[in-house]
């Protein structure tokens, strides 16, 4: 019997994951069978269209009706919208895939990984850069130990769509329906995928220090003469102590002028070091003790991460493999009856950090992550 799908969220993400959806039986052999079932939604209109273009057979306006119907639930939506339709899937026992950041607060986030610890159902978190062929190879290389004992890691993830004061405001810009700003939207990602690449050989985040600005603090309401405030950080920056004594370094901004989606992570051990451009994602450049400088690998060979199902060594692949990555390996897991990594628990433990940033921000020193 095929996986029946739900999908509350018909925006970005939902393209992203509906596409993924459509590219999985012709590229994934060994994939789980899946119908696109239903496109949660409240515009009626918008939402039979897109159930249209992405090839979901039903609509519903009800997130709870559907999560009656379905046997996986996708959470698409705004954060604000993560928690509830989430707890309620785990507790019927349905799966979920939230989208990141998990939830607004990390009061949120702790009660969606209980639920999900209470749940026979498995829940996962997309950080979707994980599933980047380049960034799992450095993963691999730093697990086996050539980059010898961490001592840095440094993340920054930079937009610019948030440089015009005139552009409208968005419910990115709101903490009630954020949580928070570049630092929930960005860092979550940073955060994540430092924790993914060297937490085996690093540990985990222990302290933080962190720095969160906003620069336009109110914005203009889209169709009226009304403004609104900007109430979450249009930036951030933390440093922050490993367990193993490795340091990190992470930025976030969305009023980067010149940078579009400019994610790079950088790792330095006592044996080499490597960097990762998500502008540049089929590299990745690697130093080894004794090089004069970095080499550039091409991660595009059969043998590297997911690259068989694709195409021929040396055609690249793009953003949007990443969603396909991360929902194979989360279906598979369902159908397989195994966990999966990035679990709610994972992803509650990126929240706690994120929150710690914010919290050594408004005391102005050091803090712990609780
Ligand atoms: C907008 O800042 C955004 O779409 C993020 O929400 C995504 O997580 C990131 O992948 C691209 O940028």
């Amino acid at each position: 019997m095929a996986l029946q799908i739900g999908v509350l969220g018909y925006r970005f993400m939902g393209r992203a994951h509906s596409n993924a959806f459509a590219r999985l039986p012709m590229f994934f052999d060994d994939a789980p069978d899946i119908e696109r079932h239903t496109l949660v939604g409240r515009d009626e209109g918008a939402l039979a269209d897109a159930a249209d273009r992405f090839g979901f057979a039903n609509t519903e306006t009800d997130w709870e009706t559907a999560i009656d119907e379905v046997d996986v639930f996708y959470n698409l939506g705004p954060n604000h919208l993560h928690p509830e339709p989430s707890i309620a899937a785990l507790d019927a026992d349905v799966p979920v895939f939230c989208e990141k950041p998990l939830a607004p607060t990390v009061e949120d986030a702790e009660r969606m990984a209980e639920a999900a610890a209470e749940s026979d159902a498995i829940a996962g978190c997309a950080f979707n850069y994980r599933f980047v062929p380049a960034i799992q190879y450095a993963k691999n290389l730093i697990d086996a130990g050539e980059l010898g004992e961490i001592r840095h890691v440094r993340g920054r993830y930079l937009q610019d769509w948030g440089t015009d004061p005139e552009d409208p405001w968005t419910w990115r810009m709101d903490e009630e329906l954020a949580g928070s700003g570049a630092l929930g939207d960005l860092g979550a990602h940073t955060v994540d995928l430092a924790r993914f690449l060297v937490g085996e050989r690093a540990g985990d985040i222990e302290r933080v220090s962190g720095h969160l600005e906003t620069f336009i603090e109110e914005r203009p309401v889209d169709g009226s003469d009304e403004t609104r405030p900007v109430t979450v950080d249009d930036a951030y920056s933390a440093q922050a102590e490993f367990a193993g004594g490795a340091m990190g370094t992470f930025e976030a901004s969305r009023m980067a002028s010149g940078h579009k989606n400019d994610h790079t992570i950088a790792v330095h051990g006592s044996e080499g070091s490597l960097k990762f451009s998500l502008e540049r994602l089929n590299e990745l450049e690697l130093l080894r003790e004794g090089d004069r400088g970095y080499e550039t690998v091409l991660v595009t060979d059969e043998s590297d991460p997911y690259v068989e199902h694709w195409w021929p060594p040396g055609h690249v692949l793009g953003w949007e493999h990443t969603f396909v990555h991360e929902d194979y390996e989360f279906l598979s897991a369902i159908a397989a009856g195994e966990p999966y990594e990035p679990s709610f628990a994972t992803a509650s433990e990126v929240q706690r950090v994120l929150g710690a940033i914010e919290r050594s921000d408004e005391r102005g020193e050091w803090v712990d992550v609780e």
